[in-house]
């Protein structure tokens, strides 16, 4: 009898196709009604999970009485129940590494776009305002030898400083929970607290895993510590920043501007960041190419076949003996 693996979000469709001809494959498509009840439902006999991007947790794998294995399309998991699944022996599954340089450049994208108002010059000149030489209304600040602060020296933090340190020959400080002397000394990023990163960096680059410790880790005070013509970028995950307190920053220009990709809730659907002319917010797009979503998928499916034949997964997040 052939194992049975739930698809829980869209995946490419090579991948998918493999899995079909291996495997009992069952689709979770909001299409088809309530998606909690539909993974419920779907998760009753399944063998592994494949997807990315939904919360799987006590609740909603209450019925998962055989599932050995998550295998998520992401390096992030702060959307499944650690905990939850090391008591259940469910190995969890990620795609680190093949995502580090598109990410990286997303966020030096975000970086320069809200240093130079990309997005709201785009839309000025689109809707033909630009009738004379440009004021000091269309300025941006610049970036060449400025200093960069990533909070989160790990992969695509160091990827994020690289592109910093080597393209614009910025100084570059970094804050962890500890100092990554192997990272840093290549370029010459200097270890601060954050408060002295804040109050020093003219941009701050969000780059740490969501977790207890960096939950709304950026809020008011932190926020009011940054100078007037700083640029706040964050590619990490939305609760990272208190998303109220950087509204009101960015409307009270205590900043210069921001570049987000994520957000406290995704999909962002309404938001008073809308309406604000000094922040630039993309779609969580960070690893969105296609040829990096297609490593990402291929790992993925890599990982859940090496769990399926009970193997641990290569890039497992939970080493299990199960
Ligand atoms: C994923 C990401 O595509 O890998 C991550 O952690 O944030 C993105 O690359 C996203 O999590 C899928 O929802």
């Amino acid at each position: 009898m052939k194992q049975k693996v739930v698809v829980f979000s869209q995946i490419d469709q090579s991948i998918l196709y493999q899995l079909e001809q291996q495997f009992q494959v069952v689709q979770i498509s909001p299409k088809l009604g309530d998606v909690q009840q539909q993974i419920i439902e779907a998760t009753r006999d399944a063998d592994g999970m494949i997807g990315a991007g939904r919360i799987l947790n006590a609740t909603n794998l209450s019925q998962a009485k055989q599932l050995k294995v998550i295998s998520s399309v992401s390096v992030g998991y702060d959307n499944y129940d650690l905990a939850y699944l090391n008591q259940q022996q469910i190995w969890l599954a990620h795609t680190p590494h093949v995502l580090t340089e598109t990410t990286a450049d997303l966020a030096f994208t975000l970086l320069m776009s809200a240093a130079r108002k990309v997005a709201s010059l785009d839309a000025w000149t689109k809707q033909g305002l630009w009738q004379r030489t440009v004021s000091e209304a269309q300025f941006g600040v610049d970036i060449y030898r400025k200093t960069l602060g990533i909070i989160g020296l790990g992969h695509i933090g160091e990827a994020i400083a690289r592109r910093g340190f080597h393209g614009f020959n910025m100084n570059v400080l970094y804050h962890n929970r500890s100092e990554n002397l192997s990272r840093a000394s290549a370029l010459n990023a200097t270890y601060c607290d954050l408060n002295n990163l804040l109050k020093r960096s003219d941009f701050v680059v969000v780059a740490v895993d969501l977790n207890a410790d960096s939950k709304a880790l950026i809020g008011e005070a932190e926020l009011a510590l940054m100078q007037s013509h700083a640029v706040l970028v964050n590619i990490a995950r939305g609760s990272v920043v208190d998303e109220q307190a950087l509204i009101h920053a960015l409307k009270n220009r205590q900043i210069f501007a921001a570049g987000l990709d994520v957000y406290a809730k995704e999909p962002l659907q309404h938001s008073e960041l809308f309406e604000l002319d000094n922040v630039v917010t993309l779609p969580h797009v960070g690893s969105a190419t296609a040829a990096t979503r297609k490593r990402m998928a291929d790992l993925a499916y890599q990982n859940l076949l090496e769990a399926l034949a009970g193997r641990q997964p290569t890039y497992v997040v939970n080493p299990l003996y199960q």
